[in-house]
């Protein structure tokens, strides 16, 4: 693999993209669109969600070289190394954390040979003890010490071990099994705690602590806060609460738990929704068998994503259209705008993904990087947006690509006609609206009416937001990220940038508890550790 970690601006296709930068695709005037079938053509098809992407700043001579970039980086079989256990998750001659970078093993249950299957055999055996602890919960063989069913489950994490899951919840929550509620604690805030607590009958409860290294100190407040809440109820912590972690580390402590699940190392806390830490809170809310149609759908991309074609393997060319906006357009920002309101905490769950994998400087040698880096990543769903932020999008001085996802129906089927069509038919019709505005523009004798066009984006689209799609939603961009991390050459899946914050936090903690009552005085704390 010689040629595996050089980067972008050492390649061949980097320069002649730089050239092609100076005229980029001219989206605006009437015939832009429809030239070349281009709406036809850049389509990239696939089984459950489509990538439109013609009106993006790209046109043949664009993709052929991305598609050379591609090649000539390897990136896709980087890809195929990273399913295969390679240790990727370091840096060439320096300290790192030096793992393999396997989430796609949790998922790749649906073929007779799994690419690396020590590992999916250990997915597999931790979805079989979930299974048959659910199904003790669903038949009431567990419940609580005075007979009572389990109706709700508290999820408390944070960061990695809440951001994906949350998300995913807040996604599927329309399939919720009868009665079945969650709720989430991650901040170290003591009101979320008190807030989720003051809602929720105990004694029904199950709480899943989860951290994958069970040292992370908020989430071992929160899960103090909650036994502490469970024991004034009179309620034996041991008999509600069950955790998801690392095997071996502090909180793998079968005497504390009802069951214990395990994740191992090599599945990074941003990329584990689809391993024990979102299934055991999926599992209670929505039952295993959409569990597993959640993770059949990212099963589904992580094998689309080893298609070396870029215009089929949809993943692939997300990455590269977000290259070429970001480093050869220099657009710094990503707006990620669902318009699906169960997709609240997607852009959420994609900041921490994407900026947490790609916002590095160092590249796999230990060198500065030669490129710019991950983009900052922000959204919120439509139509919401178009009432706040979208009056910069359209005309304000920063360009900002956008990726629109949308959904032709509806995921409760629950609409009425107003003015002749359906909410959801409003819903569709403001997000395509948003997406032609932004790319054609509209010229008026009027400044302040003048649209100038060329705002590059993107259309995921899918039928329903099932839990299949969205397992290939979020597949696909952590596919996306990943690639990003391969084209950049840089490490993606460590995190070294928020260990500083951390450690500074403590020295002030230390400073704050000082039993000479100088904790009381902020401002001298403050200036002291200075
Ligand atoms: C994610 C990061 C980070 C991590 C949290 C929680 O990739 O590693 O966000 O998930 O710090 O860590 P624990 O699961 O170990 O508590």
């Amino acid at each position: 693999m010689a040629a595996a970690f050089t980067s972008l601006t050492e390649t061949r296709a980097y320069q002649e993209l730089i050239l092609l930068a100076r005229h980029p695709y001219d989206l605006t005037g009437k015939q832009a669109l429809q030239a070349d079938n281009r709406l036809e053509r850049y389509v990239c098809r696939t089984e459950l969600l489509d990538l439109h992407y013609a009106t993006e700043r790209v046109d043949d001579q664009v993709l052929t070289l991305l598609q050379e970039l591609a090649d000539e980086l390897r990136v896709v079989e980087q890809f195929q190394m990273m399913r295969r256990g390679a240790v990727l998750n370091r840096i060439d001659g320096f300290a790192s954390e030096n793992r393999q970078v396997l989430h796609t093993a949790c998922r790749d249950l649906f073929s007779p040979e799994p690419v690396e299957p020590l590992a999916t055999g250990q997915a597999k055996k931790e979805l079989a003890k979930l299974r048959t602890f659910l199904g003790k919960i669903d038949s009431g063989e567990l419940c609580n010490q005075k007979e009572a069913r389990f109706d709700t489950l508290i999820h408390v994490g944070i960061g990695g071990s809440d951001l994906g899951p949350r998300c995913m919840f807040e996604a599927l929550r329309a399939y919720a099994l009868p009665g079945r509620q969650v709720h989430f604690i991650a901040n170290v805030d003591p009101d979320d705690g008190a807030r989720v607590l003051s809602g929720v009958n105990l004694a029904r409860t199950l709480v899943c602590i989860v951290s994958k290294s069970g040292t992370t100190l908020e989430t071992l407040t929160n899960e103090k806060l909650v036994c502490r809440a469970l024991v004034e109820a009179g309620l034996d912590p041991a008999k509600h609460c069950i955790a998801v972690t690392g095997e071996k580390s502090p909180l793998d402590d079968p005497a504390k738990y009802l069951e214990s699940f395990y994740m191992d190392d090599y599945i990074g806390g941003r990329f584990s929704s689809t391993s024990m830490v979102g299934a055991v809170m999926l599992g209670f809310a929505l039952g295993m068998d959409r569990v597993m149609d959640f993770l059949q759908g990212a099963s589904d991309i992580d094998r689309l994503a080893e298609e070396k074609n870029i215009r089929r393997n949809m993943p692939l060319l997300l990455a590269l259209i977000g290259v070429w906006n970001h480093n050869f357009l220099g657009y710094p920002t990503l707006a990620v705008l669902p318009y699906s309101q169960a997709l609240h905490r997607f852009p959420a769950h994609l900041q921490q993904c994407d900026m947490e994998s790609n916002g590095k400087s160092i590249d796999r040698q230990g060198r500065a990087v030669t490129s710019r880096t991950g983009p900052i990543i922000w959204g919120e769903p439509g139509t919401n947006g178009q009432h706040a932020f979208y009056q910069l999008l359209h005309q304000g001085t920063e360009i900002v690509p956008a990726e629109f996802i949308g959904f032709k129906q509806s995921q409760m089927a629950i609409d009425l006609l107003v003015q002749e069509t359906t909410s959801q038919q409003k819903l569709l019709a403001n997000l395509l609206a948003q997406v032609v505005a932004m790319a054609t523009g509209q010229s008026s004798d009027n400044p302040n009416r003048n649209f100038p066009g060329n705002r590059p984006s993107c259309l995921l689209l899918a039928e329903k937001l099932t839990p299949r799609v969205m397992g290939a939603l979020l597949a696909a961009y952590e596919a996306k990220i990943v690639f990003q991390g391969f084209i950049w050459n840089i490490n993606s899946f460590d995190q070294e940038g928020v260990q500083l914050g951390k450690v500074l936090a403590g020295r002030f903690l230390q400073a704050l508890k000082d039993p000479s009552g100088s904790g009381e005085n902020f401002e001298g704390v403050f200036l002291n550790q200075l």
